[in-house]
């Protein structure tokens, strides 16, 4: 059983994340999508909230499960025994983010990490673009699941009122 993981903040999730998701569900026999902690983004919705979200969203997807994670991702890796952490690439920006972690993770265990490019029409989608454009009144219809874009209406005119 090869399993990896696909972690991110997913706050909320979009079709970005979800399309890595599935490429990494073809590549894996299973992939858990873990749900964590950035610490220098502000969270919209709560890490269950989030969850709720992720396994709505992947529900068609037999291989797929959603967890929450605390702590490094690679001791996460090690508790489930996944042998690989799946990563989405937009562009030169991410590549330069996401390889010193990769290089960390990779220097604290032998879990491996793995670049998936990301399809070129979600190059221009983040979770937090999404929420800057949804709170300003822009339609963000098509770059989040329908359910999502909902709740992201509903939460942000609570904070607003
Ligand atoms: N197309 C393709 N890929 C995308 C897209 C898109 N449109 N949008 C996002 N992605 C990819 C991102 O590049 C990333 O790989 C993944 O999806 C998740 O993105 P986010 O923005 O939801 O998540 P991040 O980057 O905020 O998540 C960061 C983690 C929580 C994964 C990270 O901070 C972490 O591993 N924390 C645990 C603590 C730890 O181990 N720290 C040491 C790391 S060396």
């Amino acid at each position: 059983m090869r399993r990896a993981v696909c972690p991110g903040s997913f706050d909320p999730v979009t079709n970005g994340h979800l399309d890595i998701v599935g490429r990494a569900a073809k590549l894996f026999d299973e992939v858990v999508v873990a749900v964590g902690v950035n610490m220098s983004k502000n969270r919209l919705f709560t890490p269950e909230e989030r969850i709720v979200m992720l396994e709505e969203a992947t529900g068609d997807l037999a291989n797929v499960r959603v967890s929450g994670f605390d702590g490094l991702i690679v001791d996460f890796c090690r508790e489930i025994g996944a042998v690989a952490i799946v990563k989405g690439l937009r562009g030169a920006g991410d590549y330069e983010y996401e390889l010193p972690m990769a290089q960390m993770n990779s220097h604290l265990t032998d879990v491996e990490t793995v670049f998936l490019p990301g399809a070129v029409g979600n190059a221009f989608v983040s979770s937090s673009l999404i929420k800057e454009v949804a709170a300003l009144g822009g339609d963000v219809r098509g770059l989040v699941p329908e359910a999502v874009r909902e709740q992201l209406v509903a939460r942000l005119a609570e904070r607003s009122s």
